[in-house]
């Protein structure tokens, strides 16, 4: 979008972006590099093969820096966003291993959120999950799923969901600390995210479709996703920082779907792939989609349900 008035709102100011080379840390990257921003991107190892796609980065080569970080090493980050204007957080493991999720998702956000305070920064995004939302067994199927939802700790415990669990500690803690340090926190909560990858490596979300062309998976599941594209996760993102009244919490979602329709929907795209046409569960009723609310006025003023030229969910 060179010639958008909007590809020059970044200009000046200085944003981090954490985990930037994870596959919707990209996409953030890139964008912000279009709309003219300066970019520290923090990574465990910036050496990593499997960064250097960041680097190939239109604009990067003037306005990308790329920083060693580890979100428990308090001083890596704190140098990492010290002098920014702005902060991304996306970084965060996505795993069920509660040992490997916990620490860096609550204390490195924590750690984030105080290094943010120290550096005075103007607004910190954070991104968290419909997994912090939507994962409460008692909620009646009629209930609209949006921004005043939490998931049930006990519940995600209970039924070993980890990833959830950490998400939403995470969550919580950053929404605690960022009131005690007076920090403005705006929060993402993306649903299943899908989309082209920029990143050489695949990862946890693209796995979910991928597995249905390798033929890894011969059955699809009888459950329900919500799902969205990563374009529009990476320019939501954008927009609630650009936009000074965006507060709390903004579900970023486009169409809830049956496991059933989406492997429909790839047959249809790809059908010389060995895509499974067999639920696994014959027995119990197909799952009901959820009710998501996805166009509510305020997200949509801010560009939620912006449509990307390319809607197909690979
Ligand atoms: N994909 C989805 O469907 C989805 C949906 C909702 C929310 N989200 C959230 O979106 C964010 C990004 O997810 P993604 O799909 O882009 O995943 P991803 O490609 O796996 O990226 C995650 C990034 O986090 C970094 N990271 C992981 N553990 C870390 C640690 N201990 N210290 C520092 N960095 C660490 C990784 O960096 P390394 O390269 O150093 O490993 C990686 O770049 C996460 O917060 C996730 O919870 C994702
Ligand atoms: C994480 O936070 C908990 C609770 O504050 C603390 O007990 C633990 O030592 C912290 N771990 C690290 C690695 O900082
Ligand atoms: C399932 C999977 O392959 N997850 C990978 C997602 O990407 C990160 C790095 O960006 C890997 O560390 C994960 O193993």
């Amino acid at each position: 979008m060179p010639n958008d008035s909007s590809s020059v709102s970044g200009h000046g100011q200085t944003v981090c972006v954490t985990g930037a080379g994870g596959f919707i840390a990209s996409w953030i990257v890139k964008l912000l590099l279009e709309r003219g921003y300066i970019v520290r991107g923090t990574l465990r190892n910036p050496d990593d093969p499997k960064n250097a796609h960041l680097r190939e980065l239109e604009g990067a080569q003037d306005r990308l820096t790329l920083r060693k970080a580890d979100l428990l090493d308090f001083k890596s980050l704190k140098e990492a966003i010290n002098g920014c204007d702005g902060v991304f957080h996306t970084a965060s493991p996505m795993t069920d291993d509660p040992e490997q999720m916990m620490e860096p998702a609550v204390n490195g956000t924590k750690n984030l959120i105080v290094a943010a305070a120290e550096a005075k920064v103007k607004r910190v995004v954070f991104t968290s999950s419909i997994g912090t939302v939507y994962m409460n067994p008692t909620r009646s199927p009629d209930v609209v799923v949006d921004e005043s939802c939490w998931s049930n700790l006990e519940y995600c415990k209970n039924t070993k969901n980890w990833y959830c669990y950490g998400k939403t500690v995470a969550e919580q803690t950053a929404w605690e600390e960022a009131k005690e340090k007076g920090v403005d926190l705006v929060v993402v909560n993306p649903v299943l995210v899908v989309g082209p990858l920029l990143q050489p490596t695949v990862n946890a979300s693209i796995m979910h479709i991928l597995k249905y062309l390798t033929g890894s998976a011969k059955t699809y599941a009888n459950a329900v996703n919500a799902y969205v594209h990563v374009r529009d996760v990476a320019l939501a993102h954008i927009l609630v920082y650009e936009t000074p009244s965006a507060s709390g919490r903004y579900l970023c979602g486009e169409s809830v779907l049956h496991r059933g329709d989406v492997v429909e929907i790839l047959a249809k795209f790809f059908p010389e792939y060995p895509i499974p046409t067999k639920c696994s569960d014959e027995v119990k009723p197909r799952v009901k989609p959820y009710n998501l609310q996805v166009d509510n006025p305020e997200a949509t003023r801010l560009g939620r349900g912006v449509h990307s030229s390319e809607t197909v969910p690979i």
